[in-house]
C-alpha cells in the first residue's frame, strides 16, 4: 500500500510539498490540475510540470483526483461523445506521463455535501458535519451560499465557482435523469474509455457518493454494496474499479465497510480512509481518524484492505481543523498528518502480525 496525501497545487493549497514530504511514510501525492474545467483537454505541458513539481520535492504522483466528468456525459446529452473524446485525450496524456490512476465521481450537480464546515467539537477542534434535517429545510441555493460563506476563501474540491454559478441550469439538465439512466450513462462512458485505459494501464476509480443517499431529490448510484457491485458489473475490465472511501460509505451506518471491501476484492484501486461519528439518523460529523473517536473500526478497514491484497495508493482523508491551523476546510496539514501516521501504525501492526505466523487477527476479522 502506498501512503499518500492529497495536494491541490500551488496557489490552491496552503500546504506545501515540502511539508508533505516530511510526513512519515508518505511517498506520493494525489493531485489534479485544479484550474481545469470538466470537459477540457489537459495540456501536456501542464501535466509534465505538475509531475516535475512533485518529483523535485522528492514525491511522485500516485494518482489524479479528479479528472472531473462533464455533465453532458452524466446526463447522456447529445454532446457527450465530444466530451468523452476529450476525456480520452486527457487519459492518453496522463498515461504517456506514466500516471496510472484516475479518481472521478458520477454524482449529479453536487459533489460531497455538508451543512457545517466548522462544527465545534468538545476538544475545541472544528470539523465538517452534515444534518439531513437542515438540508430538508433549505434549497440548493441556500446550501451553496452557506458552503461558500464558510469556505474561508478557498476553492473547495467539487465546489468550483464555475459550477455553482449554474445551479439552475444544472438542475434543469438532470430533470428526468433517474438512477437507471445514470447507470446507463456511466456504462456508456466506461465502455468508451476502457480501450485507452487498457492501452496505458490506467486504473479508473469511481468515488462513492457523499453522503450515501439522494440529496435534493438527485439520484445517487454509488452508495452501498449492492450498487457498487452493479457499477463494477457494468464492464468486465479490471481497469474499471472503485475508490473505497470510508467517509462516504460510512455515512450510512448500515454499510459494513470491511464486508464491502471483501466483496470488491481486486477492483479497489484507491482508498480514502477516514473516520466519522454518527450523531443520529442522517446526522454525522467527521471525527479524528482514531477508531475510538468515531463510529468506524479503522483496524477492520485496514485489515480487510490487506487481506484482499489491495496494494494501491491510500490516503488519510479530511481532517479536523486543529492547533489553530488556518487551512482549507477538511484539508489542513496537521490532522491529516496524524491520520497518515495512525494508518501507518495500523499497517505496521498488521504486517508484523501476519509475518510472525500468528494469523489470529486475520481469521477473527475474516469470519465476521
Ligand atoms: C472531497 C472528496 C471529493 C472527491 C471527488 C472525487 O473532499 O472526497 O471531492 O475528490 O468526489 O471525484
Amino acid at each position: 500500500m502506498q501512503m499518500t496525501m492529497r495536494w491541490f497545487g500551488h496557489g490552491y493549497d496552503q500546504v506545501t510539498l515540502e511539508q508533505i514530504r516530511q510526513v512519515p511514510g508518505v511517498t506520493g501525492i494525489i493531485t489534479t490540475l485544479y484550474g481545469t474545467l470538466p470537459g477540457e483537454i489537459w495540456e501536456k505541458e501542464a501535466i509534465l510540470s505538475l509531475k516535475d513539481k512533485a518529483e523535485s520535492a522528492g514525491l511522485f504522483i500516485a494518482g489524479i483526483e479528479s479528472v472531473n466528468i462533464h455533465d453532458a456525459i452524466k446526463t447522456g446529452s447529445p454532446e457527450r461523445d465530444r466530451y468523452i473524446d476529450n476525456y480520452i485525450t486527457t487519459l492518453e496524456r496522463l498515461g504517456e506521463a506514466d500516471i496510472h490512476l484516475v479518481c472521478y465521481n458520477f454524482m449529479p450537480v453536487f459533489d460531497w455535501t455538508r451543512t457545517d464546515l466548522a462544527k465545534k467539537r468538545t476538544d475545541g477542534s472544528t470539523t465538517m458535519a452534515y444534518d439531513q434535517k437542515i438540508i430538508d429545510t433549505i434549497d440548493p441555493d441556500a446550501m451553496t451560499n452557506s458552503i461558500s460563506a464558510q469556505s474561508k476563501g478557498y476553492v473547495l474540491a467539487g465546489w468550483e465557482p464555475e459550477r455553482l454559478g449554474r445551479l439552475q441550469e444544472l438542475f434543469a439538465m438532470y430533470k428526468g435523469i433517474d438512477q437507471e439512466r445514470l447507470f446507463d450513462n456511466l456504462q456508456y462512458f466506461i465502455k468508451r474509455i476502457m480501450p485507452v485505459c487498457d492501452a496505458y494501464n490506467i486504473n479508473m476509480a469511481i468515488h462513492p457518493d457523499d453522503p450515501a443517499w439522494p440529496v435534493f431529490g438527485l439520484p445517487r448510484i454509488v452508495t452501498d454494496k449492492e450498487k457498487l457491485l452493479r457499477v463494477i458489473s457494468l464492464e468486465d475490465d479490471v481497469h474499471h474499479g472503485v475508490t473505497l472511501c470510508t467517509g462516504s460509505l460510512g455515512t450510512n451506518p448500515a454499510n459494513d465497510i470491511p464486508g464491502i471491501i471483501r466483496a470488491l476484492k481486486g477492483r479497489i484501486h484507491f482508498a480514502h480512509v477516514r473516520n466519522l461519528r454518527h450523531n443520529g439518523p442522517g446526522n454525522f460529523e467527521e471525527s479524528a481518524h482514531l477508531s475510538a473517536d468515531g463510529s468506524l473500526d479503522m483496524f477492520a478497514v485496514m485489515k480487510a484492505l490487506c487481506d484482499t491484497g489491495f496494494d494501491g495508493p491510500v490516503r488519510p482523508d479530511h481532517g479536523r481543523a486543529i492547533w489553530g491551523e488556518e487551512a482549507m476546510p477538511g484539508y489542513g496539514l496537521y490532522d491529516r498528518a496524524l491520520g497518515a501516521s495512525y494508518l501507518n501504525g495500523i499497517l505496521e501492526a498488521i504486517e508484523k502480525m501476519n509475518h510472525d505466523g500468528t494469523l489470529t487477527g486475520k481469521e477473527q476479522y475474516a469470519s465476521e
